[in-house]
């Protein structure tokens, strides 16, 4: 049997990546129109920095799809915020619900926000050392509630993929991460939530099987 050779990388914190890692993608401003609740917040912006300012950055290394495997990566965010909501990731559930996730906490201040298909919220406050075990069908989203870079590593079976649209098709998700006028983070309600059709529910439930 042909067998994979070991692979070896390094997290450069300072950097934010995976070095040696050979995927790479970046999330601009421009790409995240609409995630936010204030639009008038978003335009000011986004006339301010332009479409390509880079807001999040992930280097990974998929050695495959293959059940069984995993993907191993670093994410890096930038601080700041939209109006009073503090920067985010898309978030996604995975394309197979029931694959877990791993997130470790290299540096800078943040949250992984959870969601259930059912609407229960869970908020992780991820610091340096800090792991988060994301378990099956979480919707899952990090936030950077920090003044300097996020970054995380990350490990995930290889065969999850992500299901984006999950949380536009419900109005967001249901808690938004806001400045609490302290100079820290609150949680309040997205007015704009919709609680998922039970079927859609059961359709996500249904694939542990
Ligand atoms: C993938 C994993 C991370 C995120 C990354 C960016 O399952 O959770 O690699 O992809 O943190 O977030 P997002 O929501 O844009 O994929
Ligand atoms: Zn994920």
């Amino acid at each position: 049997m042909a067998l994979r050779e070991p692979g070896v990388f390094t997290v450069d914190i300072d950097a934010g990546e995976l070095k040696g890692a050979a995927t790479r993608y970046r999330k601009t401003l421009g790409d995240l129109a609409s995630l936010y609740e204030d639009d008038a917040a978003f335009a000011r912006l986004l006339a301010e920095r332009g479409p390509d300012a880079v807001m999040y950055e992930v280097t990974d290394h998929k050695p495959s799809a293959d059940p069984g495997d995993i993907i191993i990566g670093v994410t890096r965010m930038a601080p700041g915020k939209v109006g009073r909501e503090y920067f985010l990731t898309r978030g996604h559930i995975h394309a197979k619900a029931d694959r877990p996730e791993m997130y470790y906490g290299e540096s800078g201040t943040g949250l992984m926000l959870l969601e259930s298909p059912d609407g229960e919220v869970r908020i992780v406050e991820m610091r340096p050392r800090v792991v988060c075990y994301v378990p099956p069908f979480w919707i899952h989203r990090s936030v950077n509630v920090g003044s300097d870079d996020l970054v995380m590593t990350f490990a995930y079976p290889a065969d999850s993929g992500q299901d984006y649209d999950i949380i536009a098709r419900s109005g967001g998700m249901r808690r938004r991460i806001v400045d609490d006028g302290a100079g820290g983070w609150t949680a309040i309600d997205n007015a704009a939530w919709r609680p998922r059709p039970a079927a859609e529910v059961d359709a996500l439930y249904g694939q542990a099987a």
